[in-house]
């Protein structure tokens, strides 16, 4: 039967090359590429079902218009013309009364797809409208590395973790969201090098690992200060590797002496003697490998945690090691021309920016200044009239989601939402548009958590009226007349242009051969070791400690009111919000969104397990089951996955509870970082009420209340 050679599209570091069965055009299965190096033939347990995704009823196959109030349900039919002149009529008309500045895009990555993700933009700058800050995920890591090693981010080969013969798994859940990372982890353990996850709850990741270090949440910056004492006070330090190339080790070395044992056993709540046995271990193991991801930069000061962590390979020379060092994103390699992609060339200084963790602000008609946003002010004269959603579904994953929804359920507010699945964001759209997935348009793929460009073919003719992204915003463009002609590339033209940079480490990698072969090693060496000498991406080639990471304290620590913390990480079988609407998937993550409680805490608060509990924090409150596990950490709560809202007892997303609070570094989210108070929940009657009460009648219940 004949197999289509695709790129998995989503939020993941694998960036998987898949092969798709397809039958009398309809797309029947999926399986992982056995050719791709870290694909290696197997897709996770989600992918496998991408096409029951695809082809489920409810998903959006026409144009469609609200006819009821906004979140009604009712929606009428309309031809891609009718649909296209409306908003196109409704942007022509916003414009002259309010400005391009008053449309907002609010995208992220449900395609990471170079054209149906970040050139769809070109419209919204040509036109001028707000330039979204795309900080809901990665930038306070981001920035925590670009201050350390310059702006580009590299890291160790994860095809190379093999040679590793000591690994930290550190904030990062990765059996469950780098999954091609483990057969690397598995053989560098068969060569006998040992696995500590570094995590505040367990995980599959810390039973595969052979030691789990339980540590408070957002306290990671003092253990990394402490390991950097420890070796910097015994003599373990690489003293030749860092005086050759890194710069500020005097003020640094300063910082992490006073980081003793016992002051950060206090903080970190781990016991010195597992601390100091971390050190050793780390500071004695040559090559030694990080991998760090996003879960510890989600707290206000994890711009700073994560520098602290990202540092330490430095101190042991380890990036002289093959299989050493560090990995964040290997993203910074991929030096594609991308100047002009998604128009970016037409960004100017002043244009006015939203960061996407405050959507629920910006959306507000006044906006007051509050103290709940921290030192971040956001005021702008000029309410949002406009908002379109692509590749992202915020009432479900946005901060503050009450907030959220209020905003989008503005009556003055024109909704446009791109989907391929029927939404809880577009459930509120004025105008849902039907959007085409990774099997039935084309695009190109970079990565964050390998070297391969792969390019995706469309394997099947597109579902219904749905179409691309960008064939919308052409057809858009057409209608207000924009002639900037980036908009109008196509896939090709894109690619043409991406791959004329001169790089070296794209030397040899053609459109022909992205075609062809499906993906393309970048041509960076056979041993990868980008910092071995120092950083190639700093002014001076040195590796920046200074000014020396820091360890903040939350700033509105635990308290009586709220003495215990939120943590939401990832779930096993999502994909963020992605495949939330398949009962297959649901059922595989226990059918219900539940909060994972430390038996400490439980016994606290009087709470048993499948007891009904509420919730809450600043922003608001939720209900769910109690699950009593020692998986919890006590004075920690976990709520795994972004669940849709509709199936929460209450009907209620998890980011009801957290906050539009940014990190101290790069404007990033808090989403691990909730002060939060449990009670066991009201009455049965309260709780039957909930049942009776629809998923859009609760959002106009929030809508109401907040407007
Ligand atoms: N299966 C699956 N895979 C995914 C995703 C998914 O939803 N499901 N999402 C994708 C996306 S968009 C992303 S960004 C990545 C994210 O993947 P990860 O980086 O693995 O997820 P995080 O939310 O960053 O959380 C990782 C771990 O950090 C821990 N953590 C939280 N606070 C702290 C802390 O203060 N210190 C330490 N040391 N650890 C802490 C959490 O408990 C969690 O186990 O995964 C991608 N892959
Ligand atoms: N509480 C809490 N909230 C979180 C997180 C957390 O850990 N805790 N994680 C955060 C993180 S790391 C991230 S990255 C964000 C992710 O947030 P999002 O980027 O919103 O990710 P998804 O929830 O997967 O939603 C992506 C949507 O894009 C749609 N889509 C896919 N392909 C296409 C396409 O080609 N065209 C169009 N128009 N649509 C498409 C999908 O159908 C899906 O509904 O969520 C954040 N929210
Ligand atoms: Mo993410």
């Amino acid at each position: 039967m004949p197999q289509v050679r695709l790129t998995c599209p989503l939020d993941c570091p694998d960036t998987c090359s898949l092969l798709v069965t397809v039958e009398n055009g309809q797309a029947l299965k999926l399986r992982g590429d056995p050719s791709h190096p870290v694909t290696q033939g197997f897709a996770c347990s989600k992918t496998y079902k991408y096409t029951d995704r695809m082809y489920l009823e409810s998903r959006p196959l026409y144009p469609m218009k609200r006819v009821g109030a906004k979140g009604s349900g009712q929606w009428q039919r309309l031809t891609w013309i009718e649909a296209l002149d409306e908003i196109a009529a409704r942007l022509r008309a916003t414009i002259s009364s309010h400005g391009a500045e008053s449309i907002l895009r609010y995208n992220y990555a449900g395609t990471m797809g170079l054209m149906e993700g970040s050139h769809a933009h070109a419209f919204f700058r040509a036109l001028g409208a707000i330039e979204l800050e795309e900080t809901i995920c990665a930038t306070a890591g981001m920035a925590a590395w670009d201050a350390t090693y310059g702006s580009a981010r590299f890291g160790t080969n994860p095809e190379d973790v093999p040679h590793a013969k000591l690994i930290l798994l550190w904030g990062i859940n990765s059996l469950a969201t780098n999954s091609h990372l483990t057969p690397f982890l598995t053989q560098a353990r068969r060569k006998g090098a040992r696995v500590i996850h570094i995590d505040p709850y367990q995980t599959k990741t810390s039973l595969y690992a052979d030691q789990h270090i339980r540590i408070k949440p957002g306290t990671d910056a003092a253990l990394a200060l402490c390991i950097a004492n420890i070796i910097i006070s015994r003599g373990f330090c690489d003293a030749e590797f860092v005086d050759t190339h890194a710069r500020g080790f005097t003020e640094y070395a300063a910082a992490a002496a006073e980081w003793d044992l016992p002051r950060t056993s206090n903080v970190t709540g781990i016991d010195a003697a597992v601390i100091e046995a971390l050190a050793l271990e780390y500071a004695r193991a040559t090559p030694s490998f990080i991998r760090t991801s996003y879960g510890l930069t989600r707290h206000e000061g994890g711009g700073n945690a994560s520098r602290a962590v990202t540092i330490l390979p430095i101190l042991t020379g380890q990036w002289r090691h093959r299989g050493g060092g560090a990995l964040l994103s290997t993203s910074g390699a991929f030096k594609l021309e991308k100047s002009r992609l998604g128009a970016a060339h037409l960004v100017k200084r002043e244009t006015r920016r939203v960061n996407m963790n405050q959507l629920g602000a910006a959306l507000e008609p006044e906006l007051t200044e509050s103290p709940k946003l921290g030192s971040t002010k956001i005021s702008h004269p000029n309410p949002i009239q406009a908002m379109f959603v692509y590749n992202c579904n915020p009432a479900v994953v946005a901060p503050d989601s009450s907030r959220v929804i209020a905003g989008m359920k503005r009556e003055d507010l024109l909704l446009v939402v791109l989907e391929n699945a029927m939404t809880e964001s577009a459930a509120l759209a004025d105008y849902v548009l039907p959007a085409t997935t990774f099997m039935e348009h084309p695009d190109i793929h970079t990565a964050y958590g390998h070297y391969y460009l792969s390019y995706n073919q469309a394997a099947i003719t597109p579902l219904g009226e749905s179409r691309p992204n960008t064939w919308i915003f052409q057809q858009l463009a057409r209608r207000l007349g924009l002639t900037e002609q980036t908009i109008y590339w196509s896939v090709d033209d894109l690619a043409n242009e991406l791959l004329s940079s001169t790089h070296v480490w794209l030397e040899g990698v053609t459109l022909e051969h992205l075609k062809t072969e499906g993906f393309v090693r970048l041509n960076v060496p056979e041993t990868f070791l980008p910092y071995a000498n120092g950083s190639p991406m700093t002014s001076d080639g040195k590796f920046h400690l200074d000014p020396p990471p820091a360890y903040l304290e939350p700033l509105d620590h635990v308290s009586d009111e709220y003495p215990l913390r939120l943590l939401t990480p990832p779930a096993h079988h999502f994909l963020n919000s992605t495949y939330g609407n398949l009962e297959k998937i649901r059922q595989l993550e226990g059918g219900e969104p539940v909060l994972l409680i430390h038996p400490s805490d439980a016994a606290q608060y009087g709470v048993t397990d499948g007891a009904m509990i509420r919730l809450s924090s600043q922003q608001g409150s939720v209900t769910r089951t109690a699950r009593v596990t020692d998986k919890a950490s006590a004075g920690a709560v976990i709520a795994e996955g972004t669940w849709w809202a509709g199936s929460a007892p209450d009907g209620l997303g998890i980011n009801t509870l957290t906050s539009q609070r940014l990190t101290d570094l790069g404007g990033g989210s808090t989403f691990h970082n909730t002060p939060v108070r449990l009670e066991v929940a009201a009455l049965a009657s309260e709780l039957e009420a909930f049942d009776d009460v629809t998923y859009t009648a609760q959002i106009a219940r929030l809508g109401d209340s907040r407007i």
